[in-house]
């Protein structure tokens, strides 16, 4: 993989001149001022970080390094699929340049010469109950590939911290080549009686992850295409690109890093909101006693939800204020194969009701849907019904995204991240100051 590679660095060493001479010169620059009510607020909107792969606009949505989410279906190649590749994607967010297909179809090899997977993972994965929730078992086995990290053994044996980049890199692409294989040998495991598909080493990342779960269906496939591709970055902010790199600022690598952002994901108001949505709309359609509620029975089951205090899964966000594209993305997914599938048609039933419910409450900044309000309903049409397994599959891509930012950040030498937290008294002292 040398020509990513090389282009990784030199793209990588240009930012990181640019920056440096950025810092010495402008340095003491004002980007932002921060308020009583972000530093209890959960730090909303403070501009803090620097991220090079994605940016979150709060109405047009991400970005991947200028490009939308309908400009990337456009653009990425495709080869003969419908959808674009994510090796695509991760070349772009890697380098800021499009791929071209022979550069696409050669990461998809290499990521496959990449593949093997510890026995001892499989092992350490083994040894966990199959009561255990699948995010459990996918971060121990992300950890329990640390064995493998190239960094930790170079920095255990001493190297020069400009060349951090350089076996970052070559844990990244093990360890997002490993992803796949590790990901579907827990689902095998838990909800197909350990019944293990052997890796297909002709199709592409996504297409053979799609293969591993035990689904060939063309279609299938280039669903794995497309929520590869979504679900990979949201700018660095998010709690699990955040997680992911501030353990990473420790010059942990690239494993424990990645674990650390796993762990953040697998929380309900960030990637564990795909399985509530679908957990909801099952409850919600048992209780109505049909699987073609009514507009008005499917808003009295809103309104009593909210009175018991619950969100509704899938709606809201920290920074959009439009409905997510990447939503959208897959409604018109949704629309071109599967428009006749009862469970879909009420998730664009929630979609024309839950809004107007939500802004009336008058506190929620953004009523409208995320990624995860869609993504149940189109997994279980594909037969993917077994929804504790849903987060595991936005980590295998959100792992993209936030591996790509670690390469940048030891190729930037960003420092340890340590802001300052406060206490009550010195909140008091401040304001009466
Ligand atoms: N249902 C009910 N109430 C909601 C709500 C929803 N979907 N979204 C926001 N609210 C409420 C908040 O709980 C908060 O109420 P309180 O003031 O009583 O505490 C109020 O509206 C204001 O919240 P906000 O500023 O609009 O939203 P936040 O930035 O604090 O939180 C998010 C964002 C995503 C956590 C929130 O919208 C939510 O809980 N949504 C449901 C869970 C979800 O879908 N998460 C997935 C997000 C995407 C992802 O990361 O994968």
């Amino acid at each position: 993989m040398k020509e990513l590679k090389s282009l990784f660095q030199q793209k990588s060493s240009e930012v990181a001149i640019e920056l440096k001479s950025m810092l010495k010169e402008k340095g003491d620059v004002k980007v932002d001022e921060v308020v009583l009510k972000q530093v209890i607020g959960g730090m909303r909107g403070i501009k803090s970080m620097f991220s090079e792969t994605s940016h979150l606009d709060p109405i047009e949505g991400i970005k991947f390094r200028g490009f939308s989410i309908p400009e990337l279906r456009e653009k990425l190649p495709k080869l003969n699929f419908s959808e674009p590749l994510p090796e695509g994607l991760f070349w772009l967010m890697l380098t800021g340049e499009l791929p071209n297909e022979a550069q696409v179809k050669e990461l998809a090899d290499e990521w496959e010469s990449r593949a093997q997977v510890p026995q001892h993972t499989f092992d350490a994965i083994d040894a966990m109950p199959l009561t255990a929730h699948p995010m459990a078992m996918f971060s121990v086995a992300i950890t329990s590939m640390q064995t493998e990290s190239i960094f930790a053994q170079q920095y255990s044996e001493g190297i020069d911290k400009k060349s951090y980049w350089d076996p970052m890199f070559e844990d990244v692409m093990n360890l997002i080549a490993r992803l796949p294989r590790v990901a579907s040998y827990i689902y095998r495991r838990i909800y197909h009686n350990n019944d293990q598909i052997e890796p297909d080493t002709s199709l592409d990342w996504a297409a053979n992850f799609a293969h591993m779960l035990g689904n060939d269906d063309p279609e299938f496939h280039d669903l794995m295409r497309l929520y590869m591709t979504i679900h990979a970055d949201h700018e660095g902010g998010n709690a699990s690109a955040h997680a992911t790199h501030l353990v990473g600022s420790t010059l942990s690598d690239a494993y424990f890093s990645l674990a650390g952002g796993m762990n953040a994901l697998a929380g309900p108001l960030h990637g564990l909101a795909n399985q509530e949505v679908i957990k909801f709309v099952f409850e919600m359609l048992e209780e109505l006693g049909t699987q073609e509620p009514s507009d008005e029975a499917i808003a009295e089951y809103i309104k009593k939800t909210l009175a018991s205090g619950r969100v509704i899964p899938g709606y809201g966000h920290a920074v959009l204020r439009k409905p997510d594209p990447r939503f959208i993305a897959q409604k018109h997914f949704a629309e071109k194969h599967l428009s006749d599938d009862k469970i879909v048609k009420v998730i664009w039933q929630l979609f024309d009701i839950v809004p107007e419910i939500l802004d009336g409450l008058g506190k929620v900044k953004n009523p409208w849907p995320n990624v995860d309000a869609h993504s149940g309903a189109i997994l279980v049409h594909y037969g993917i019904t077994e929804y504790t397994f849903y987060t595991v599959l936005f980590g295998v891509s959100r792992a993209l995204g936030v591996l790509s930012n670690l390469c940048w950040s030891r190729a930037l030498g960003l420092p340890l991240e340590r802001p300052k937290s406060v206490t009550l008294d010195w909140i008091k002292n401040h304001i009466k100051e």
